[in-house]
Protein backbone atom coordinates (compact mmCIF):
# COMPACT_ATOMS: atom_id res chain seq x y z
CA UNK A 1 0.00 0.00 0.00
CA UNK A 2 0.98 3.34 -0.84
CA UNK A 3 1.14 6.17 2.68
CA UNK A 4 1.38 9.63 2.24
CA UNK A 5 4.74 10.72 3.52
CA UNK A 6 5.43 13.60 1.05
CA UNK A 7 6.58 16.43 3.22
CA UNK A 8 9.18 15.62 6.18
CA UNK A 9 9.98 17.81 9.18
CA UNK A 10 10.08 21.44 9.05
CA UNK A 11 8.42 21.18 5.61
CA UNK A 12 11.16 20.33 3.51
CA UNK A 13 10.53 17.61 1.10
CA UNK A 14 11.34 14.13 1.54
CA UNK A 15 14.87 13.03 1.63
CA UNK A 16 15.01 10.58 -1.69
CA UNK A 17 18.30 10.53 -2.29
CA UNK A 18 21.87 11.10 -0.87
CA UNK A 19 22.23 14.40 -2.54
CA UNK A 20 18.62 15.58 -1.23
CA UNK A 21 20.43 15.11 2.19
CA UNK A 22 23.72 16.84 1.42
CA UNK A 23 21.41 19.59 0.57
CA UNK A 24 19.53 19.74 3.32
CA UNK A 25 22.66 19.78 5.75
CA UNK A 26 24.34 22.30 4.27
CA UNK A 27 20.40 24.38 4.12
CA UNK A 28 20.09 23.62 7.94
CA UNK A 29 23.59 25.57 8.56
CA UNK A 30 23.05 28.41 6.20
CA UNK A 31 19.34 28.37 8.08
CA UNK A 32 20.53 28.21 11.85
CA UNK A 33 23.51 30.42 11.44
CA UNK A 34 21.12 33.39 10.06
CA UNK A 35 19.23 33.04 13.08
CA UNK A 36 22.28 33.56 15.27
CA UNK A 37 23.56 36.20 13.54
CA UNK A 38 20.30 37.77 13.08
CA UNK A 39 19.93 37.26 17.44
CA UNK A 40 23.34 38.57 17.54
CA UNK A 41 22.96 41.70 15.29
CA UNK A 42 19.47 42.64 16.65
CA UNK A 43 19.45 41.43 19.96
CA UNK A 44 22.70 43.65 20.31
CA UNK A 45 21.10 46.83 18.50
CA UNK A 46 18.55 46.56 20.96
CA UNK A 47 20.94 45.86 23.78
CA UNK A 48 22.96 49.05 23.11
CA UNK A 49 19.67 51.19 22.48
CA UNK A 50 19.06 50.68 25.51
CA UNK A 51 21.87 50.75 27.68
CA UNK A 52 23.66 53.70 25.80
CA UNK A 53 20.60 55.66 24.86
CA UNK A 54 20.92 59.77 25.87
CA UNK A 55 20.72 60.40 29.37
CA UNK A 56 20.85 63.77 31.29
CA UNK A 57 24.20 64.25 31.95
CA UNK A 58 26.02 61.09 30.43
CA UNK A 59 28.39 62.27 27.71
CA UNK A 60 29.50 59.65 25.39
CA UNK A 61 32.85 58.37 25.09
CA UNK A 62 34.30 59.06 21.39
CA UNK A 63 35.78 55.63 20.30
CA UNK A 64 38.18 55.30 17.34
CA UNK A 65 39.50 52.49 16.90
CA UNK A 66 39.52 48.84 18.33
CA UNK A 67 41.73 46.58 16.53
CA UNK A 68 40.87 43.09 18.12
CA UNK A 69 37.47 44.29 16.98
CA UNK A 70 37.72 44.77 13.79
CA UNK A 71 40.31 41.76 12.87
CA UNK A 72 37.44 39.94 14.81
CA UNK A 73 34.17 41.00 12.86
CA UNK A 74 36.60 40.21 9.37
CA UNK A 75 38.26 36.92 10.17
CA UNK A 76 35.73 34.92 11.88
CA UNK A 77 33.03 36.15 8.58
CA UNK A 78 35.47 35.36 5.71
CA UNK A 79 36.29 32.18 7.21
CA UNK A 80 32.33 31.53 7.73
CA UNK A 81 31.70 32.12 3.91
CA UNK A 82 34.37 30.16 2.84
CA UNK A 83 33.69 27.27 4.62
CA UNK A 84 29.78 27.92 3.21
CA UNK A 85 31.45 28.29 -0.77
CA UNK A 86 33.02 24.60 -0.23
CA UNK A 87 30.86 23.04 1.18
CA UNK A 88 28.12 24.98 -1.82
CA UNK A 89 30.59 23.63 -4.52
CA UNK A 90 30.95 19.82 -2.75
CA UNK A 91 27.88 19.64 -2.95
CA UNK A 92 26.76 20.98 -5.70
CA UNK A 93 30.11 19.02 -7.91
CA UNK A 94 28.16 15.75 -6.61
CA UNK A 95 24.35 16.70 -7.88
CA UNK A 96 25.99 18.01 -11.35
CA UNK A 97 28.72 15.05 -12.17
CA UNK A 98 26.27 11.98 -12.89
CA UNK A 99 28.90 8.73 -12.64
CA UNK A 100 29.33 6.89 -15.64
CA UNK A 101 28.01 4.38 -14.74
CA UNK A 102 24.41 5.70 -14.79
CA UNK A 103 21.69 4.70 -16.65
CA UNK A 104 20.03 7.28 -19.23
CA UNK A 105 16.68 8.23 -20.17
CA UNK A 106 15.96 10.74 -22.64
CA UNK A 107 13.25 13.62 -21.62
CA UNK A 108 11.37 15.60 -24.17
CA UNK A 109 9.43 18.62 -22.51
CA UNK A 110 6.72 19.98 -24.30
CA UNK A 111 3.27 22.14 -23.69
CA UNK A 112 2.02 20.73 -21.57
CA UNK A 113 3.19 16.86 -20.54
CA UNK A 114 6.77 15.07 -20.35
CA UNK A 115 7.63 12.25 -22.38
CA UNK A 116 10.36 9.68 -21.30
CA UNK A 117 12.35 7.75 -23.95
CA UNK A 118 14.05 4.42 -22.56
CA UNK A 119 17.28 3.18 -24.24
CA UNK A 120 15.10 0.07 -25.01
CA UNK A 121 12.63 2.01 -27.22
CA UNK A 122 9.94 2.61 -24.76
CA UNK A 123 8.02 5.74 -24.84
CA UNK A 124 6.29 6.90 -21.74
CA UNK A 125 4.41 10.14 -20.75
CA UNK A 126 4.29 11.72 -17.64
CA UNK A 127 6.25 8.30 -15.92
CA UNK A 128 9.85 7.67 -14.79
CA UNK A 129 9.97 4.14 -14.04
CA UNK A 130 13.51 3.72 -12.45
CA UNK A 131 15.19 0.43 -10.41
CA UNK A 132 16.32 2.27 -6.92
CA UNK A 133 20.05 2.60 -5.96
CA UNK A 134 21.38 2.99 -9.74
CA UNK A 135 21.99 6.55 -10.61
CA UNK A 136 19.95 7.78 -13.52
CA UNK A 137 21.04 10.65 -15.69
CA UNK A 138 18.27 12.26 -17.92
CA UNK A 139 19.34 13.81 -21.03
CA UNK A 140 16.58 16.51 -21.44
CA UNK A 141 15.35 18.79 -24.47
CA UNK A 142 12.07 20.91 -25.63
CA UNK A 143 9.86 20.38 -28.35
CA UNK A 144 8.40 24.17 -28.03
CA UNK A 145 9.31 26.81 -24.84
CA UNK A 146 11.54 26.78 -21.60
CA UNK A 147 10.44 24.30 -19.21
CA UNK A 148 12.11 23.24 -15.83
CA UNK A 149 12.36 20.11 -14.75
CA UNK A 150 12.24 19.77 -11.35
CA UNK A 151 12.19 16.51 -8.80
CA UNK A 152 12.23 18.04 -4.91
CA UNK A 153 12.60 14.52 -3.29
CA UNK A 154 15.88 14.28 -5.23
CA UNK A 155 16.92 18.27 -5.15
CA UNK A 156 17.61 18.68 -8.32
CA UNK A 157 16.33 20.94 -11.11
CA UNK A 158 17.34 21.76 -14.72
CA UNK A 159 16.57 23.90 -16.94
CA UNK A 160 14.28 21.75 -20.23
CA UNK A 161 15.22 24.56 -23.47
CA UNK A 162 14.60 23.86 -27.04
CA UNK A 163 17.43 23.40 -29.26
CA UNK A 164 19.80 22.36 -26.51
CA UNK A 165 20.23 19.36 -24.16
CA UNK A 166 20.56 19.63 -20.48
CA UNK A 167 21.27 17.05 -17.72
CA UNK A 168 20.24 16.29 -14.40
CA UNK A 169 21.01 12.75 -12.57
CA UNK A 170 19.49 10.83 -8.94
CA UNK A 171 19.90 8.10 -7.45
CA UNK A 172 17.14 7.06 -5.72
CA UNK A 173 16.91 5.81 -1.94
CA UNK A 174 13.29 5.71 -1.28
CA UNK A 175 10.12 3.23 -3.09
CA UNK A 176 6.81 4.41 -4.50
CA UNK A 177 6.26 7.74 -6.20
CA UNK A 178 8.23 10.90 -6.77
CA UNK A 179 6.52 13.96 -8.25
CA UNK A 180 8.33 16.31 -11.01
CA UNK A 181 7.02 19.79 -11.79
CA UNK A 182 7.29 22.25 -14.51
CA UNK A 183 9.23 25.17 -12.76
CA UNK A 184 9.35 27.71 -15.36
CA UNK A 185 5.68 29.17 -16.49
CA UNK A 186 5.15 27.68 -20.37
CA UNK A 187 1.71 28.30 -20.50
CA UNK A 188 -1.93 27.98 -19.92
CA UNK A 189 -1.62 24.57 -18.39
CA UNK A 190 1.88 24.72 -16.91
CA UNK A 191 0.47 24.05 -13.16
CA UNK A 192 -1.08 20.78 -14.69
CA UNK A 193 2.46 19.72 -16.14
CA UNK A 194 3.22 17.07 -14.00
CA UNK A 195 4.94 13.71 -13.91
CA UNK A 196 5.63 11.17 -11.37
CA UNK A 197 8.90 9.23 -11.16
CA UNK A 198 7.96 5.52 -9.80
CA UNK A 199 11.27 3.84 -7.81
CA UNK A 200 10.80 0.42 -7.97
CA UNK A 201 12.77 -2.64 -6.39
CA UNK A 202 15.21 -4.76 -8.61
CA UNK A 203 12.57 -7.45 -8.77
CA UNK A 204 9.45 -5.35 -9.77
CA UNK A 205 11.34 -3.18 -12.34
CA UNK A 206 12.29 -6.60 -14.10
CA UNK A 207 8.64 -7.08 -14.05
CA UNK A 208 8.05 -3.56 -15.94
CA UNK A 209 11.20 -3.85 -18.12
CA UNK A 210 9.58 -7.21 -19.43
CA UNK A 211 5.85 -5.58 -19.87
CA UNK A 212 4.61 -7.14 -17.05
CA UNK A 213 2.45 -6.38 -14.28
CA UNK A 214 4.22 -4.94 -11.23
CA UNK A 215 3.43 -3.57 -7.50
CA UNK A 216 4.78 -0.57 -6.51
CA UNK A 217 5.40 0.36 -2.66
CA UNK A 218 6.52 3.27 -0.74
CA UNK A 219 5.52 6.73 -1.01
CA UNK A 220 3.00 8.91 -2.97
CA UNK A 221 3.24 11.98 -4.98
CA UNK A 222 0.73 15.12 -3.88
CA UNK A 223 -0.36 13.97 -7.41
CA UNK A 224 -1.33 10.51 -7.25
CA UNK A 225 -4.85 11.49 -7.52
CA UNK A 226 -4.85 13.41 -10.85
CA UNK A 227 -3.02 10.51 -12.23
CA UNK A 228 -6.11 8.59 -11.08
CA UNK A 229 -8.30 10.50 -12.29
CA UNK A 230 -6.63 11.39 -15.63
CA UNK A 231 -7.06 7.08 -16.01
CA UNK A 232 -10.39 6.86 -14.53
CA UNK A 233 -11.12 9.88 -17.41
CA UNK A 234 -9.53 7.72 -20.17
CA UNK A 235 -6.53 9.22 -20.46
CA UNK A 236 -3.71 6.40 -20.70
CA UNK A 237 -0.63 6.59 -18.87
CA UNK A 238 0.21 3.01 -20.55
CA UNK A 239 2.90 2.58 -22.39
CA UNK A 240 3.08 3.60 -26.43
CA UNK A 241 4.64 0.00 -26.75
CA UNK A 242 7.53 0.80 -29.38
CA UNK A 243 9.88 -1.85 -28.39
CA UNK A 244 12.98 -1.49 -31.02
CA UNK A 245 15.59 0.03 -29.29
CA UNK A 246 16.20 3.37 -29.29
CA UNK A 247 19.64 2.58 -31.51
CA UNK A 248 18.32 0.79 -34.12
CA UNK A 249 15.08 3.21 -34.32
CA UNK A 250 17.80 5.51 -35.40
CA UNK A 251 19.54 3.08 -37.60
CA UNK A 252 16.07 3.30 -39.29
CA UNK A 253 15.71 6.68 -39.85
CA UNK A 254 18.80 7.76 -41.25
CA UNK A 255 17.73 5.37 -44.06
CA UNK A 256 14.60 6.48 -43.88
CA UNK A 257 15.44 10.29 -43.75
CA UNK A 258 17.89 9.40 -46.43
CA UNK A 259 21.10 10.63 -44.25
CA UNK A 260 22.64 7.55 -45.78
CA UNK A 261 23.28 9.68 -48.93
CA UNK A 262 26.29 11.25 -47.52
CA UNK A 263 27.21 9.16 -44.23
CA UNK A 264 28.15 5.78 -43.85
CA UNK A 265 28.55 3.85 -40.33
CA UNK A 266 31.67 2.16 -41.51
CA UNK A 267 34.26 4.58 -41.46
CA UNK A 268 33.98 5.51 -44.65
CA UNK A 269 33.55 9.05 -46.17
CA UNK A 270 31.39 10.01 -48.33
CA UNK A 271 29.85 13.58 -48.76
CA UNK A 272 30.07 13.09 -45.47
CA UNK A 273 31.85 11.92 -42.58
CA UNK A 274 31.25 8.37 -41.32
CA UNK A 275 29.28 8.12 -38.24
CA UNK A 276 31.60 5.78 -36.72
CA UNK A 277 33.24 6.23 -33.97
CA UNK A 278 32.89 10.26 -33.90
CA UNK A 279 30.72 10.44 -30.38
CA UNK A 280 32.81 11.39 -27.28
CA UNK A 281 35.79 12.38 -29.86
CA UNK A 282 36.64 15.33 -31.32
CA UNK A 283 35.62 17.10 -34.56
CA UNK A 284 38.05 19.47 -35.97
CA UNK A 285 36.27 21.82 -38.03
CA UNK A 286 37.15 23.92 -41.02
CA UNK A 287 38.09 27.09 -39.01
CA UNK A 288 40.83 25.41 -36.85
CA UNK A 289 38.59 24.69 -34.06
CA UNK A 290 38.47 21.64 -32.37
CA UNK A 291 34.89 20.64 -30.28
CA UNK A 292 33.88 17.11 -28.75
CA UNK A 293 31.28 15.81 -30.37
CA UNK A 294 27.94 15.60 -28.15
CA UNK A 295 24.07 14.96 -27.89
CA UNK A 296 24.81 19.16 -28.63
CA UNK A 297 26.98 19.18 -30.93
CA UNK A 298 25.02 16.38 -32.72
CA UNK A 299 21.85 17.89 -32.68
CA UNK A 300 23.23 21.27 -33.85
CA UNK A 301 24.47 19.65 -36.99
CA UNK A 302 21.60 18.10 -38.12
CA UNK A 303 19.50 21.36 -37.33
CA UNK A 304 22.27 24.26 -38.15
CA UNK A 305 24.62 21.90 -40.52
CA UNK A 306 26.94 25.40 -41.43
CA UNK A 307 27.20 26.67 -37.73
CA UNK A 308 30.06 24.47 -37.41
CA UNK A 309 31.73 22.44 -40.79
CA UNK A 310 33.49 19.76 -40.06
CA UNK A 311 36.93 19.74 -41.90
CA UNK A 312 37.68 18.86 -45.40
CA UNK A 313 33.87 18.72 -46.35
CA UNK A 314 31.95 20.58 -48.09
CA UNK A 315 29.00 22.61 -46.73
CA UNK A 316 26.50 20.83 -48.43
CA UNK A 317 24.51 19.37 -45.74
CA UNK A 318 20.83 20.80 -45.84
CA UNK A 319 19.12 21.75 -42.21
CA UNK A 320 16.31 19.33 -41.05
CA UNK A 321 13.69 21.13 -39.25
CA UNK A 322 11.67 20.31 -36.18
CA UNK A 323 8.73 19.43 -38.67
CA UNK A 324 11.48 17.02 -40.68
CA UNK A 325 13.29 15.44 -37.70
CA UNK A 326 10.85 15.56 -34.43
CA UNK A 327 12.93 15.89 -30.97
CA UNK A 328 11.55 12.03 -30.18
CA UNK A 329 13.64 11.10 -33.93
CA UNK A 330 16.51 13.23 -33.25
CA UNK A 331 17.59 11.13 -29.74
CA UNK A 332 17.20 7.52 -31.30
CA UNK A 333 19.51 9.44 -34.31
CA UNK A 334 21.77 10.64 -31.77
CA UNK A 335 21.52 6.80 -29.27
CA UNK A 336 22.64 5.10 -32.99
CA UNK A 337 25.31 7.82 -33.77
CA UNK A 338 26.51 6.81 -29.94
CA UNK A 339 26.48 3.04 -30.76
CA UNK A 340 28.26 3.15 -33.39
CA UNK A 341 31.65 2.39 -31.71
C1 LIG B 1 23.81 16.08 -49.05
C2 LIG B 1 24.58 15.26 -48.16
C3 LIG B 1 24.17 15.17 -46.71
C4 LIG B 1 22.98 14.70 -46.21
C5 LIG B 1 21.74 14.28 -46.95
C6 LIG B 1 23.14 14.69 -44.78
N1 LIG B 1 24.37 15.15 -44.45
FE1 LIG B 1 25.15 15.26 -42.56
N2 LIG B 1 26.83 16.12 -43.30
C7 LIG B 1 27.11 16.30 -44.63
C8 LIG B 1 28.40 16.96 -44.77
C9 LIG B 1 29.05 17.36 -46.07
C10 LIG B 1 28.89 17.15 -43.45
C11 LIG B 1 30.22 17.78 -43.07
C12 LIG B 1 30.16 19.27 -43.17
C13 LIG B 1 29.37 19.90 -42.07
O1 LIG B 1 29.71 19.72 -40.91
O2 LIG B 1 28.36 20.55 -42.38
C14 LIG B 1 27.87 16.60 -42.55
C15 LIG B 1 27.99 16.57 -41.17
C16 LIG B 1 27.15 15.87 -40.32
C17 LIG B 1 27.38 15.64 -38.95
C18 LIG B 1 28.60 16.06 -38.16
C19 LIG B 1 29.58 14.90 -38.30
C20 LIG B 1 30.93 15.03 -37.66
O3 LIG B 1 31.76 14.12 -37.90
O4 LIG B 1 31.19 15.97 -36.92
C21 LIG B 1 26.32 14.90 -38.47
C22 LIG B 1 26.11 14.39 -37.06
C23 LIG B 1 25.42 14.71 -39.59
N3 LIG B 1 25.94 15.31 -40.69
C24 LIG B 1 24.22 14.02 -39.51
C25 LIG B 1 23.34 13.89 -40.56
C26 LIG B 1 22.02 13.29 -40.45
C27 LIG B 1 21.46 12.65 -39.19
C28 LIG B 1 21.45 13.38 -41.67
C29 LIG B 1 20.05 12.92 -42.07
C30 LIG B 1 18.95 13.42 -41.26
C31 LIG B 1 22.39 14.02 -42.56
N4 LIG B 1 23.53 14.33 -41.84
C32 LIG B 1 22.15 14.26 -43.88
C33 LIG B 1 26.31 15.95 -45.70
C34 LIG B 1 25.03 15.45 -45.59
CU1 LIG C 1 6.50 23.55 -18.68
Amino acid sequence: MLNQIYTKGAGLPLQGSDVAVAWDGLYWFLFWLSVFFFVLVVGGMIYFAIVYRQREGKKAKYIVDNHLLEATWTVIPTVLLLVIFAWGWNVYKRMVQPPSDAMEVRVIGKQWLWNFQYEDGRLETNKLVVPIHKPVKLLMTSEDVLHSFFIPNFRVKSDVVPGMYTTVWFEAKVPGEHQVFCTEYCGTSHSGMLAKIEVLEPAQYELWKANKPYTLSGVRTISSDIFAARRAAGESTQLKSETIPLPEQGKKLVEAKGCTACHSADGSARIGPSYKGIFGHEAELANGEKVTVDENYISESIRKPQAKVVKGFNPVMPPYTKEMISETEMNAIIAYIKSLK
